[in-house]
């Protein structure tokens, strides 16, 4: 633990198409993101992002890798939250709707930032290109105000 709350988001990525879910609820709702939550007591932050990926999207990634790390900075929240971003290119199972997701493949061109938070056409890019990545937002409500981001280890 530590002064920030710890998150993990996976996005599957083929090499043509990124499976992305729509939120149906809770928060981003209606916005399109990889599948991910917080880091439950007693589980690795890698648990977790297989764990969520499992509830969520009901597949098991084959080959899971850390992809880059997030920092978010709201204005309306006590802690700033650290998102560990992973990439899979294989899964066991079939992508299904849930409570919480409903899955759909993108192309690579075709990745609807407008319906994304603001950060991620920033930092896609660099997912998409398979380079490490680090960045930092800051958001008042959807807004984002300022951003860094790095690239490499
Ligand atoms: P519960 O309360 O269990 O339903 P949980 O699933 O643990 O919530 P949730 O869904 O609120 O957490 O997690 C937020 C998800 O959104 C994480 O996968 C991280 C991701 N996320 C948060 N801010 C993001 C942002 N600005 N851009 C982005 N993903 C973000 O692409
Ligand atoms: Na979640
Ligand atoms: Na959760």
């Amino acid at each position: 633990a530590g002064a920030h709350k710890l998150l993990t988001l996976v996005i599957v990525d083929d090499g043509e198409r990124v499976l992305l879910g729509r939120k149906k609820r809770g928060f981003g709702e209606g916005y399109y993101n990889g599948f991910g939550g917080k880091v439950e007591p007693g589980e690795t932050v890698r648990e977790a992002a297989e764990r969520e990926l499992h509830e969520e999207a009901c597949i098991v990634a084959e080959d899971m890798k850390e992809a880059g790390i997030l920092v978010f900075a709201f204005d309306d929240q006590p802690l700033p939250w650290e998102v560990h971003v992973f990439s899979a290119t294989k899964f066991k199972g079939e992508p299904t709707e849930t409570e919480e997701m409903a899955p759909i493949w993108f192309k690579h061109g075709d990745v609807p930032y407008e319906k994304m938070w603001a950060d991620d056409i920033h930092w896609y890019p660099m997912f998409l290109g398979r380079r490490y990545f680090r960045g930092v937002f800051a958001f008042s409500k959807s807004t984002l105000l300022w951003h860094t981001l790095l690239e490499g280890p």
